[in-house]
């Protein structure tokens, strides 16, 4: 099994601002979480982050016939990219929505997913570790 975890923008700034909504763990350490899943599920794992939307469109096309799972946390693009929505739907991949913050708690703004609309399952308010999870969650359904 083929996982590949994306990640919109900003994310590459964790741990350097908003340690309260965020936590304090850094995106290295993010990075460092996931190839440690990895290991210990014994499936390969890649990762990208970018902060442009038609950049992640571009991964999630590119991830067709490669990619037997996607893990996403869209960030700000959540909230307002049907184009995200769209190609997660065109690749028709098993995928998981990852959010580090407790989404339902914050602004009005955050309280729609379009990513979501796609996603079988959301893990939100998790900190990092939602990542992990989403993994685990794609390996025990969809084999190792
Ligand atoms: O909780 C999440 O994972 C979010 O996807 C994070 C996004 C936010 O726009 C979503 O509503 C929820 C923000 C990404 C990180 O933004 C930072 C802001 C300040 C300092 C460091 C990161």
């Amino acid at each position: 099994m083929k996982i590949l975890v994306l990640n919109g923008p900003n994310i590459n700034m964790l741990g350097i601002r908003e340690p309260g909504i965020y936590g304090k763990q850094t995106f290295s350490d993010l990075l460092d979480l996931i190839n440690q899943t990895a290991k210990e599920t014994g499936i390969a794992i890649d990762q990208y982050q970018s902060n442009h939307e038609g950049a992640l469109v571009d991964k999630i096309q590119a991830a067709y016939g490669d990619y037997d799972g996607i893990v996403i946390n869209p960030a700000a693009y959540t909230h307002t990219s049907v184009a995200i929505l769209d190609a997660l739907k065109s690749v028709s991949i098993p995928a998981v929505e990852v959010h580090i913050s407790d989404v339902d708690s914050r602004e009005a703004f955050r309280q729609i997913s379009y990513a979501g609309m796609y996603c079988e399952k959301t893990i939100k308010g998790q900190g990092i570790d939602g990542y992990r999870q989403a993994i685990i969650y794609l390996t025990e359904k969809y084999g190792s």
